[in-house]
């Protein structure tokens, strides 16, 4: 790989451990290997640029309501950096710039933030970026580090928010946009970076709305983050973490498989990350071939009920059991139950109920329950019922890391194989075994295309922020070429957005990007599943490669999303 241009090194500044608990000096050869590994970057980035504006842009949906939330943004373009012909000129008006990470971890973050950094470093006289800690939090209680080379150093291609942490905590009260504003004002900022999911890139928007409506020179660029997979479209085609997050899962998975075939004995249950989509799981299953794979998406759309996953997956077993198969993988996305159109009926009620008032001991509570969730709910183990009335996020969701589906299902299929049994249709053996596989795959070492993609989305918000733009999102696009060759731009947060009806208002949403069943990943994987099934024809495919052939292959979604042969 070719060393990127702008810094002597190839993009790494070097420095001392940071004093703020990561040493360099206590990591592992690979760790310190990939602090200064030199990261290409797209031929864009490595010279002079300039800003190229599209047409008038509109909004995803209700281009009038966007307008009306967004009066002093809505219709601006779209923008591509291009290569200028100009000499390249640092800018002597150094910029005061902030970075927050905002929701869970995912691995490339601190890459976003050096792109940042060495942009600002690199074009730009006297800049100073600072790293609000903890999240949004740290905005609106003006919380933060100013970031130096040595205190990034130790950061660098490395997994993790660590750096500056993270944080679920929203801006959406008036206070608390005053608060943002009273930081903007004090730190005298040019300019602030939100790296999140759909969530905080609708918030960015709504700051960038929010300083200009009141002349604050403060510009806000979003940049998309999320291991879900979720925040993507045309112009925004990945978000980062995901191809991190995917290997290090389909490693486990490939192992599980082996032992799987090794022992002969067991199901393995596993349960993945994704809170809503399960573009995870899609990934995984194209790249380890599991036995069974439930994608909510399907699930939701054919109407499914419990007992209709249930049986399906005792179906497969069995049919497996009279070929001699009594062992096998399944995977299930974190949010399939939240599909379940029976299911997400109790939630919603649960979801009022737990609004409104206590839920006790008695269970008295339960009287307010529609007689089929009644029915449902009492159906389902303790566990689950339990898991299901625990706490909502900030955002007002059933943490579905905290249910733990794949024993639910596993203790639903015992009882359908022990009915089976009885009535002489399954004479097999079946012990399932549970697993989790989430927050295992966030704060990996990013993989080559996650800390490069991470590290051009930092590099564009920087000089999206130096050009004077704001309500935009990094992008970075042409994405299956060789990097060198990857486009760069912004992309108009408006343009991306729909409403949705909140307790009679009308509230701006990115909407979540959720498996298309018509898509090419989906329909690739369906062309495939029958094979999988019956046929052991299990991948295991080892670690993350940071050198060798495999190093730069992109995940098959991405490929398949972009048209390319995966
Ligand atoms: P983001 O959408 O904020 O990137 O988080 C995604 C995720 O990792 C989900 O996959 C998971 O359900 C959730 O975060 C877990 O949240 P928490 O870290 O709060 O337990």
């Amino acid at each position: 790989m070719a060393p990127s241009p702008l810094l002597e090194n190839g993009g790494v500044i070097p420095g001392k451990p940071s004093a703020t608990g990561r040493f360099a000096e206590v990591y592992s050869d690979l760790q310190k290997h990939r602090l200064d590994f030199p990261l290409p970057i797209p031929a864009v980035l490595s010279k002079s640029l300039q800003i190229v504006e599209g047409p008038a842009s509109s909004a995803a949906g209700h281009p009038e309501e966007i307008q009306k939330l967004f009066p002093t943004l809505f219709g601006q373009p779209s923008v591509k950096l291009v290569p200028s012909d100009a000499p390249a000129v640092r800018s002597d008006l150094g910029l005061k710039v902030g970075v927050v990470l905002s929701g869970g971890q995912a691995p490339g973050g601190h890459n976003v933030i050096s792109g940042i950094f060495d942009y600002m470093m690199d074009r730009t006289t006297g800049s100073t970026v600072y790293g609000f800690k903890g999240g949004p939090a740290g905005i609106m209680r003006c919380k933060y580090v100013v970031l130096t080379p040595e205190y990034i150093y130790p950061y660098r291609n490395q997994g993790g928010f660590d750096m500056i942490r993270s944080g679920r905590d929203k801006i959406e009260t008036p206070e608390q946009f005053k608060q943002a504003e009273e930081t903007a004002i004090k730190l005298d900022l040019d300019g602030l970076v939100v790296i999140g999911g759909d969530d905080s890139n609708t918030n960015a928007c709504l700051l960038a709305e929010y300083f200009r409506a009141k002349n604050l020179k403060t510009k806000v660029i979003g940049c998309p983050k999320t291991i879900d997979g979720d925040l993507k479209c045309k112009e925004v085609p990945a978000s980062f973490g995901f191809d991190t997050a995917c290997k290090i899962y389909a490693e486990m998975i490939g192992n599980v498989m082996v032992d799987a075939r090794s022992t002969g004995k067991y199901y393995h249950f596993v349960r993945l990350m994704g809170r809503a989509a399960s573009h995870i799981t899609l990934e995984c299953a194209l790249q380890t071939h599991p036995n069974i794979t439930l994608i909510g998406e399907e699930v939701a759309a054919k109407q499914l009920t419990l007992k209709n996953v249930t049986d399906y997956i005792t179906d497969i077993i069995c049919k497996r059991s009279e070929l001699g198969y009594n062992y096998g993988v399944i995977l299930i996305p974190e949010g399939l139950i939240d599909f379940i159109p029976e299911v997400q009926k109790l939630i919603a009620e649960l979801n009022e109920i737990l609004a409104h008032g206590v839920v006790d001991e008695g269970g008295l509570w339960k009287e307010k329950l529609q007689p089929q969730s009644r029915t449902l709910f009492d159906f389902l183990p303790i566990a689950i019922q339990e898991q299901l009335l625990l706490e909502r996020d900030p955002h007002g969701n059933v943490q579905v890391a905290k249910i733990e589906t794949e024993k639910m299902l596993i203790s639903m299929v015992e009882t359908e194989l022990a009915k089976r049994r009885v009535e002489g249709k399954y004479a097999g053996q079946f012990k399932g075994q549970s697993h989790f596989f989430g927050y295992e795959g966030r704060c990996g070492l990013p993989t080559n295309f996650d800390s490069s993609y991470c590290y051009a989305l930092g590099f564009a918000a920087a000089a999206l922020l130096h050009h004077g733009k704001t309500g935009l999102i990094s992008s970075v696009c042409n994405l299956a070429a060789p990097i060198a060759e990857w486009t760069v731009g912004g992309t108009a947060l408006t343009a991306l957005m729909d409403v949705e009806r909140r307790h009679g208002k009308f509230k701006p949403v990115i909407k979540k990007a959720m498996v298309e069943l018509d898509g090419a990943p989906f329909r690739s994987f369906a062309s495939m599943r029958d094979e999988w099934a019956l046929k052991n024809r299990y991948i295991s495919p080892g670690p993350i490669q940071f050198h060798g052939p495999v190093a730069d292959a992109v995940n098959h979604t991405l490929l398949l999303e972009l048209g390319a042969e995966a």
